[in-house]
């Protein structure tokens, strides 16, 4: 059932005079004008903006850039991703209130986002840098019908639908770095983090973790990371809306994967492949027992890194990091 705060958003958001008095919420809203005010409050503390003009009552100017579990679930166009949203100001990792929720139970589709981690990680105990809330955090329990060993292709499925969400947005030059980094000019932007809990021949669940910078200034960032580092507002000198973007994201990561499901991995591949960085060009390969120079030639049907080494040997690779 709407609440009274729901049922307001609703009135102002629809009011073709533009302006409606206290008196007039009061009277639709069935509560006292001092409950409107108190509401009203509230709404402004969440981002809303209003014009109030003594006599006329107030004018919903723009709905909130703060992003909270109310502003992300309203128009949210999703079935099942992120119907179930857990929202914090801050947490450690939203990857490990993930894993606990997924333990308990929690459903296929359940989403938590922060506005800010305080121990972001990224793979191999790697530090994420988000304490700042000018990105977009979060992490997705997915319980698939898949088999383990074809897990790391939600990496790169997740890679792609990315891609296809922040280009509704804006045509911009998006790469992807096998296996989970997005790049743009030459600087990586997005990192995701695939973790599971599986048995042998049956994924339990899997938390696929999104870090994605939006609207930092890049002097935000450690120096060490700075030049290699960038955001989406860096790129587009102009800030984002987060709430328009996450919700985009769940939905095209809904429909995708609905997608995917049905036409298996050759949905991704070929997206995967036009927008692959380096492709063609000469990399190092870092793998823990042997490193080595080579051409990125594409990804396999299983979502392994093809690669013409300098003998001219074609290579799968299952894991490994990619340098230049
Ligand atoms: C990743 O790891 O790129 C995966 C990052 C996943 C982060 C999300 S945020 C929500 C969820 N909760 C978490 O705790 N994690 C997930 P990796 O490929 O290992 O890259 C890590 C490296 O990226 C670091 O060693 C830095 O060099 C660089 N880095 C750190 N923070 C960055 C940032 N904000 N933007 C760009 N690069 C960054």
């Amino acid at each position: 059932k709407e609440t009274k705060r729901d049922q307001l958003i609703d009135i102002l958001a629809q009011c073709d005079e533009g302006f409606i008095s206290g008196q007039e919420l009061s009277r639709k809203l069935e509560i006292s004008r001092t409950a409107v005010w108190k509401h009203i409050n509230e709404l402004k503390k969440d981002g809303y903006q209003f014009e109030a003009v003594p006599k006329k009552g107030y004018r919903l100017l723009s709905h909130p850039l703060a992003v909270n579990e109310t502003t992300l679930k309203w128009d949210l166009q999703t079935k099942w991703l992120g119907q179930k949203l857990v929202f914090k100001d801050e947490v450690d990792s939203t990857q490990d209130i993930a894993h606990q929720l997924a333990r308990e139970g929690a459903e296929n589709g359940t989403t938590i986002i922060a506005n800010k981690q305080l121990k972001g990680r990224g793979r191999l105990n790697r530090k994420w840098v988000s304490h700042h809330d000018d990105g977009i955090w979060m992490s997705m329990i997915i319980r698939p019908e898949m088999a383990p060993y074809h897990a790391s292709q939600m990496t790169l499925f997740t890679a792609t639908s990315l891609v296809d969400t922040i280009r509704k947005f804006a045509d911009l030059p998006i790469k992807i770095k096998w296996p989970n980094d997005l790049f743009m000019d030459g600087k990586k932007f997005c990192g995701i983090l695939t973790e599971m809990q599986a048995e042998l021949d049956h994924i339990e669940y899997m938390i696929i973790g999104i870090g994605l910078n939006v609207n930092q200034e890049i002097n935000l960032f450690p120096e060490e990371i700075q030049n290699k580092t960038t955001s989406l507002a860096a790129q587009t000198q102009y800030k984002w809306d987060r709430i328009r973007l996450i919700q985009q994201l769940l939905a095209d990561f809904e429909t995708n994967y609905q997608e995917f499901q049905a036409c298996g991995f050759s949905y991704v591949k070929d997206k995967w492949t036009s927008n692959a960085y380096k492709l063609g060009e000469r990399v190092y390969i870092k793998m823990p027992k042997k490193s080595f120079e080579a051409t990125i030639e594409g990804i396999t049907d299983d979502g392994a890194l093809l690669v013409n080494t300098a003998d001219n040997i074609v290579e799968k690779i299952y894991s490994a990091e990619i340098h230049w």
